[in-house]
């Protein structure tokens, strides 16, 4: 039984996102992700299209993940990883060297995924307000 732990805002859920979740799905039997909530996405900098509970209710109902829970700070990982008995801590590539200190201090191994090109949750934003002007 290999678990994979994620996260993310998941924000105007798109194929990037759907391609991820099925790359890491491919590897793993359980796949459990955290959601960025909206006020961890203030820290972030960023405001979303779609509150907290539709964005885990969104995730929740994609075939491919088993689990979603609230991501609040940057410092849960390593407990999350421990709570949930993650083998591999997996993300794209665009955080590529920021989580490797999961595995350099034992938690758990990290992979980073290529992303998908040509979309992305800022892309598809954008594209809504210049079509409805
Ligand atoms: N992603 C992708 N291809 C895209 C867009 C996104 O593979 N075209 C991946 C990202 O690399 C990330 C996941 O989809 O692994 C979610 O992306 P975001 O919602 O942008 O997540 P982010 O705000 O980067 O949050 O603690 C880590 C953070 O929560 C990551």
């Amino acid at each position: 039984m290999t678990t994979i732990i994620t996260y993310g805002t998941f924000d105007l859920f798109h194929v990037g996102h759907v391609r991820l979740l099925e790359r890491l799905k491919q590897r793993c039997d359980r796949l459990i992700v955290g959601c960025s909530t909206d006020e961890f996405n203030a820290l972030k900098g960023k405001k979303c299209i779609f509150h907290y509970n539709d964005r885990a209710e969104i995730l929740s109902a994609c075939r491919y993940v088993d689990f979603v829970f609230p991501e609040e700070t940057w410092e849960q990982k390593i407990d999350d990883v421990k709570r949930y008995n993650a083998d591999i801590f997996a993300i794209g590539d665009d955080w590529v060297g920021k989580f490797d200190f999961l595995e350099t201090e034992g938690h758990c191994r990290v992979m980073y995924l290529p992303r998908t090109e040509g979309i992305s949750t800022t892309e598809v934003r954008s594209t809504v307000i210049t079509n409805s002007l």
